[in-house]
């Protein structure tokens, strides 16, 4: 028999079936898992991350203790500093010959375990809960000039034939239905509540603590909402294709006033700690669209993110580690103002999108694109302080899906590597997609002087500093010759505008 191996878990490798426990002997190999200090203060987690993995760490060991294996668990109060440590600690104890582990989500760990010193060998594991393998999204990714996620995301849909018809076309004739996912918000729709899920012993034990030992970090605990184990993380999940999946297509870019979550999965969380499995959730919402339950736009809108942009996002990442980290073409530099630490801001739609996030760790895919990474894009707030930023205060954050979205998607930093263009936006778009102005001080119809909405002159003073890099991109020449078309008078009375907006929006204080 194979020699007895020591398995460390990480608190998001949550799953028995893949990874390094998908080959694990009960009675023979034992697991490790540890709450340390190394990871939870490597960037200031909002609490409900910490609470979230703190929970769902403690819950996986009691199922796989029930399942007969011998779980080490080390709990933030037994005070082990690092992952090392407790693998050295579990080496003791356990006797074992070698340590097996699956390659950690971000490059910091990776490179911190590749340099660990121990007595046995270290034996490593790909992590097969991805759709795509790094060397699937290498060889896609060779030769070709442009990355788009639109291609790579046909691909992913071919490989697991995901709405496809019996002759492998597109259902409906289309791959895409992003036209039909942008209805704003106007009040039309009853936003159904959403169920929390229930808090036990362990939950509550967990909570005490994180309240305890991150007194500073951002987060309300009274507000806990997370499953913590598969069978909760499952519960959410069919709430949501009984009661968000149907409305979910046309609201998926709507913000209001109203509701976080909207008609939102909030599954995100689940899918990258391993509660959830990404293949099994969009055969799902096939399978839901097939029987009537929603339209093609919703199935496919939500596929698209899950085997679109959330493999997409991460081949990027580990295509271009560590590089990648390091990029800011557009040279943006000025320092993250504080209120990004509290929401005390009077642009409605920021200070909602900024509240919620801090509050509950959660907020949907256009409040963190449009509203807050619009605002650091138009902004040009220095790339790095906004990358630490969304890794710390979101519950799904971790590197290989943050970086890329943050600093390629949002920030455009990476000149175009990974989207087309940069997503930038002025009020208008802003008040369509909400309801968010009508309770704002701002209005979205005006572009200088008191009362203007700032993300007006800021769009314009963005495209006019970088009008360099732009000039040649097709898909903001539109936008380029409004400004173009600008009076010389009209565009020096926007810019200084904007610059007297941004010296006191970013000023320290109320933004
Ligand atoms: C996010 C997180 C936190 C807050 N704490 C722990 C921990 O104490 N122990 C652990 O094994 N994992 C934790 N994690 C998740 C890791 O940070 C994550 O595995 C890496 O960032 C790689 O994705």
């Amino acid at each position: 028999m194979d020699a007895a191996a020591l398995i460390l878990i990480l608190g998001d490798q949550l799953d028995a079936s893949h990874g390094a426990l998908k080959e694990a002997r009960p009675g023979v190999d034992t697991i490790v898992m540890a709450e340390v200090k190394e990871e939870a203060s490597y960037v200031r987690h909002n609490r409900h991350k910490i609470a979230f993995i703190f929970s769902a760490m403690r819950h996986f060991r009691d199922a796989l203790r029930k399942q007969g294996f011998r779980v080490l668990y080390y709990p933030y109060e037994s005070g082990l500093p690092s992952l090392q440590q407790a693998v050295q600690s579990g080496l003791l104890e356990s006797g074992a010959s070698k340590v097996r582990c699956c390659e950690p989500g971000e490059h910091r760990l990776l490179r911190a375990m590749q340099s660990w010193q121990l007595t046995v060998p270290m034996e490593w594991v790909a992590d097969d809960r991805f759709l795509a393998s790094h060397e699937e999204f290498a060889s896609w990714a060779k030769d070709r000039k442009q990355l788009r996620m639109e291609y790579f995301y046909r691909t992913m849909r071919r490989k697991y034939r995901i709405l496809l018809d019996e002759d492998g076309k597109p259902e409906g004739g289309k791959w895409n239905y992003d036209n039909e996912n942008r209805r704003g918000w106007r009040n039309r729709d009853t936003i159904p509540p959403r169920p929390r899920s229930d808090i036990d012993a362990i939950t509550e034990e967990v909570i005490e603590l994180v309240s305890r030992e991150f007194p500073d970090n951002p987060g309300d605990l009274n507000r806990f909402y997370l499953g913590v184990t598969a069978a909760q993380a499952e519960r959410q999940f069919t709430w949501f294709i009984e009661n968000g999946l149907p409305r979910f297509g046309k609201y998926q870019d709507a913000m209001a006033e109203e509701s976080p979550w909207l008609f939102h999965a909030l599954i995100s969380m689940y899918l990258n700690v391993g509660l959830l499995d990404p293949l099994n959730v969009c055969r799902r919402v096939e399978r839901a669209w097939r029987e009537g339950h929603c339209d093609l736009a919703a199935a496919e809108g939500f596929c698209r993110q899950v085997l679109g942009w959330r493999e997409y996002v991460r081949g990027i990442y580990w295509l271009t580690a560590p590089e990648y980290a390091t990029r800011n073409t557009l040279n943006a530099d000025k320092p993250l103002p504080d209120w990004f630490w509290t929401g005390n801001t009077d642009l409605r739609c920021l200070q909602m999108a900024l509240r919620q996030t801090l509050e509950l760790g959660y907020a949907h895919h256009i409040q963190r694109l449009m509203v807050i990474g619009n605002f650091a894009l138009l902004s040009g707030l220095n790339v790095q302080q906004v990358c630490d930023w969304y890794l710390a205060v979101y519950v799904d954050a971790f590197e290989w899906v943050e970086l890329p979205n943050t600093l390629g998607m949002a920030l455009h930093a990476d000149g175009g590597f990974m989207a087309s263009k940069p997503y930038a936006a002025s009020g208008k778009y802003l008040q369509r997609q909400g309801n968010h102005c009508a309770s704002c001080r701002y209005t979205p119809s005006t572009i200088t002087g008191p009362g203007a909405c700032p993300f007006n002159s800021l769009y314009w003073h963005f495209l006019h500093r970088n009008a360099d890099q732009f000039d040649a991109n097709a898909r903001l020449a539109l936008a380029m010759k409004n400004w173009q078309r600008k009076s010389k008078v009209d565009q020096e009375a926007i810019i200084k505008w904007a610059d007297t907006e941004l010296d006191r929006l970013l000023a320290p204080g109320r933004g």
